[in-house]
């Protein structure tokens, strides 16, 4: 029976409020309106800024339904919606094209004037919600809140993939796997030969050794306080891995010293300010490049040399691998069908949507890289 312009009673992991764990809710997903579009999620990753927002460290309004790198299938569509329909296969984008903006239009930038991220979110664009749980509105994350068997995103915020993409895998391209690639061909744009240093072993630090890799790194050096993320960094190209907590002096004078000079580019993928300001430091004196690609931290300030900055190095961030998402995603699909790159090992754990809470325990204990969060029951 079709469900299109009814209200859709489903499942979804509520956040009520920070530091709690995820609370199992049915919740009612309203119609799509205008330019929106009502998806069936069919599997999603759990990613560090999800994590973020339960301690604080990324602001967001409560109750909200958590939730950014996914995959699903289209199930209705609101008024206007042309290039896309029911049965479709999608990738949310937390990072929205709207075709229109400054941004849109320069070639220079990815981060369309409509996303969620700087404005304190938790809304569709037209400053409602489509959730409501227990007569309460429950707000949006980052225009995308996957954590739920049905939710509804703006045509934005979605881009339709190859419909023989395995969803189960791709979803990493709606976060982590872009992210930290695209920080390395897209943001910093690495040359061959270069030598790298990559501070956090996530799925997105991975992904952005990877990146290093494609573009041919000559060095590629894999920085994390969990040595057990080491064999793994390895695997995907790293020539060297360090473990800061094995040595006395701070971390960039060791990257120095390793180096001569300092690393060509360095991309700090942990979210701390003390590691930021150590991924400027490491580059090369003269004309090193780092990129902050870990979420800030909110109300924390960086003080550091300006120095740093005056003899040559350039300091910039990276959101969503510095890619124009609706036009990108596809085309990452079509190149992981066409095995350029690999996800299965990044996907670490399988979990069903119901063990949230377990699959954040692994993430928080240091012990996956991504879970995959499935709706179905086998
Ligand atoms: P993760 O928690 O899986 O990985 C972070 C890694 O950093 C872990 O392996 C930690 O052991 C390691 N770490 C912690 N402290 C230190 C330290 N002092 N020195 C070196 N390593 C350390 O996270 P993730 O890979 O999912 O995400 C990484 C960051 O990227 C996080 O801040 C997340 O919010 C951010 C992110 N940014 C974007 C974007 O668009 N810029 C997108 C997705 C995620
Ligand atoms: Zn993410």
């Amino acid at each position: 029976m079709s469900m299109a312009g009814k209200v859709i009673k489903c499942k979804a992991a509520v956040m009520w409020e920070a530091n709690k764990p995820f609370s199992i809710e049915e919740v009612e997903v309203a119609p799509p309106k205008a330019h929106e579009i009502r998806v069936k999620i069919v599997a999603t990753g759990i990613c560090r800024s999800d994590d973020h927002v339960i301690t604080g460290a990324l602001v967001m309004p409560f109750p909200i339904i958590l939730g950014h790198e996914a995959a699903g299938i289209v199930e209705s569509v609101g008024q206007g919606v042309t290039s896309i329909k029911p049965g479709d296969k999608v990738i949310p984008l937390f990072v929205p094209y709207c075709g229109e903006c400054s941004s849109c239009l320069s070639s220079k930038s990815n981060l369309c004037i409509k996303n969620n991220i700087s404005s304190g979110g938790g809304f569709m664009l037209d400053g409602t919600t489509r959730f409501t749980c227990k007569g309460k509105a429950i707000h949006h994350f980052l225009g995308t809140s996957t954590f739920t068997e049905y939710t509804v995103l703006h045509e934005s915020f979605v881009a339709k993939i190859d419909p023989a993409a395995p969803l189960e895998k791709v979803f990493l391209i709606g976060c982590g796997f872009s992210t930290g690639y695209g920080a390395a061909v897209q943001t910093a744009k690495v040359e061959p030969g270069s030598i790298c240093a990559i501070f956090g072993l996530g799925g997105v630090g991975l992904s952005v050794i990877m990146g290093c890799k494609a573009a041919g790194a000559s060095r590629i050096i894999a920085v994390d306080i969990n040595s057990d993320k080491f064999a793994k960094a390895k695997e995907l190209g790293a020539t060297d891995c360090v473990n800061p907590r094995d040595f006395k002096k701070p971390i960039h004078e060791v990257l120095i010293e390793m180096t001569g000079h300092g690393v060509d580019y360095a991309f700090e993928v942990v979210g701390h300010i003390e590691t930021m300001v150590a991924a400027l430091a490491c580059c090369h004196y003269n004309y090193g490049v780092s990129v902050v690609v870990g979420v800030p931290p909110a109300a924390q300030k960086i003080t550091f040399d300006p120095m740093l900055l005056f003899t040559g190095r350039t300091w910039k961030g990276s959101v969503f691998g510095g890619w124009k998402s609706k036009d990108s995603v596809p085309k990452l699909v079509a190149d992981y069908m066409k095995k350029i790159f690999v996800l299965d090992p990044l996907i670490t754990h399988r979990l069903h949507f119901t063990k949230i809470n377990e699959g954040f325990d692994l993430l928080r204990t240091g012990k996956s890289i991504r879970t995959v969060l499935v709706f179905q029951d086998s």
